[in-house]
């Protein structure tokens, strides 16, 4: 039986948006060199002018956090501190659908995902963070550990809000004040983010937030102001990075790309894992790092999951990021769209067997259907590169050896997904999957008090939890780390 279903759109009306934005430095928004436009990648209308911030401007942040640093923050009590996160947590669920409804905007992603996944974990990280302010001393890092300084961060555009929190909320609540460059497609929840802020009476500079594109993020990196720097996206861009701290003296943690396999036994429920393997690949249009973009199913069952996965993949509503029951939004830019296209088509040229969802694509925007590479071999550049997209390539085993040796053959380590009823085989996975982490029998699965992070090119350092306390605080000289 097939459901159809009226729409059901969200309105836009919660949000209210300035024809431009300047950039927010030392708790005003500023006028900035340049500006650009933000698109709706749903429908390619301008949404906004966001300032560009040139070197000029970004030194200007950095030296609004450093005093902010040196008079304010690093000399304020933990307890005071974590109660300014305590109010940033409630202002973010207080407009947690005006910051939903300009995410799936500005992104693309569906509204029932930002509703319901990035917001509310915006605001946990926030809250989870707040937690930890006044307890840095019973964390392991010693009776006293400092914070670090100025700390510069970068970010992708596939989870624009969360991916700030991420970064923001353990840098303060360490004693850091930051300054943030969201990605170029998607800036305006961080420039909310910055009202937020206001709102909460931050001290002037603690947060600052600089627009703009790859140049702004290359002037943040190599400004000398600036202690540490922590950097989400690209392995590529992550390496430039690296290269460009290795003289500095800069800390530095990364968090990269990945190719993450999703392994099915033969023993697992087969709608339990298809709807996991949905889950890991199709979410967020499969802009996610720690994607199940390499489905790795026993040999056994092939035929079985394989059709109760396009059967599944056939239910998948594509269309309206803002409509309450869309599956699958727009894909966040024409460049990333390009980039798909390409790699879907070398999977073809290489000789791998295509099949996507027969969902009809809006006329306007950018759009991919959900698909799903058979027949591949290892040597596919659909097995070995991120696709960063709702592009699935299957591989199979018929061991569990085969299995993890077929799993860690690619040059990342970020996330796999084991599904299997018996629990010995579970952690028998789990100690040999090169990953930083291992979902078993879910897929996706995020909460801030569990580190997250990767092996191998998928970089270094842990962000979430006590671990990713470490990543903010100057814990050299602590006898108990
Ligand atoms: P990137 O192109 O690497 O961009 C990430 C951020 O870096 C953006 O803000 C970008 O600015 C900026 N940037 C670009 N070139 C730079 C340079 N030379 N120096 C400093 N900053 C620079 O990645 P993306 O395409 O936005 O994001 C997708 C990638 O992020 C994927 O590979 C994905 O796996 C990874 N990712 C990883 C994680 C974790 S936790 N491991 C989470 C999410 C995403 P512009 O956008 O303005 O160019």
């Amino acid at each position: 039986m097939r459901f159809e279903y009226s729409p059901a759109p969200e309105s836009r009306a919660i949000v209210t948006l300035r024809d431009s934005y300047g950039l927010f430095i030392g708790g005003s928004f500023v006028p900035g060199s340049s500006v650009f436009k933000t698109i709706s990648p749903a429908s390619e209308e301008v949404l906004a002018e966001v300032t560009h911030a040139g070197p000029e401007d970004v030194d200007r942040a950095v030296a609004a956090a450093r005093q902010a640093y040196e008079r304010t923050w690093s000399a304020m009590p933990g307890r005071e501190r974590g109660k300014y996160l305590f109010r940033i947590a409630r202002l973010i669920q207080e407009r947690s659908r005006e910051l939903a409804v300009l995410e799936t905007i500005d992104n693309g992603k569906p509204i029932r995902e930002s509703r319901d996944v990035d917001v509310p974990l915006a605001a946990a990280h926030f809250f989870y963070h707040a937690g930890w302010a006044d307890k840095l001393g019973y964390a392991g890092f010693g009776p006293s550990p400092r914070p670090l300084g100025v700390v510069g961060q970068v970010i992708p555009w596939n989870f624009p809000l969360l991916m700030l929190a991420w970064k923001v909320a353990p840098a303060l609540a360490c004693g850091n004040t930051v300054v943030l460059k969201p990605a170029e497609t998607t800036p305006l929840t961080a420039l909310l983010f910055a009202e937020i802020c206001q709102q909460a009476d931050l001290p002037p500079g603690v947060v600052n937030i600089v627009t703009g594109d790859g140049a702004t993020g290359q002037a943040l990196v190599a400004h000398p102001g600036i202690d540490k720097i922590a950097f989400t996206g690209s392995t590529e861009v992550g390496k430039e990075i690296a290269r460009a701290c290795a003289v500095s003296g800069k800390r530095l943690t990364l968090e990269l790309g990945g190719k993450a396999a999703n392994v099915v036994f033969d023993d697992a429920p087969v709608d339990q894992a298809v709807e996991g393997i949905v889950n890991g690949i199709f979410f967020n249009q499969g802009h996610v790092c720690c994607a199940g973009s390499r489905l790795l199913v026993q040999e056994s069952v092939y035929d079985e999951v394989l059709a109760a996965l396009r059967r599944r993949m056939g239910t998948l509503r594509l269309g309206d990021p803002l409509d309450k029951n869309t599956d699958v939004g727009a894909i966040n830019s024409r460049a990333q769209l390009d980039k798909i296209s390409e790699l879907v088509s070398s999977g073809e040229a290489e000789g791998a067997s295509r099949w996507s969802a027969p969902c009809p694509l809006p006329d306007r925007g950018f759009w991919f259907a959900p698909t799903v590479f058979t027949e591949v071999s290892q040597a596919h550049r659909i097995a070995r590169e991120e696709i960063f997209g709702p592009v699935l390539s299957v591989l199979t085993f018929r061991t569990p050896a085969e299995a993890v040796e077929k799993a860690n053959n690619t040059p990342y380590g970020l996330s796999a997904g084991v599904w299997t009823e018996k629990g010995s085989l579970i952690l028998w996975m789990a100690s040999r999957l090169r990953a930083g982490v291992v979902w078993a029998n879910t897929f996706n699965r995020f909460d801030p008090s569990s580190p997250f992070g990767g092996y191998k090119e998928s970089g270094f350092g842990r962000e979430g939890g006590r671990h990713g306390l470490e990543a903010y605080l100057d814990v050299t000289g602590s006898a108990d780390v």
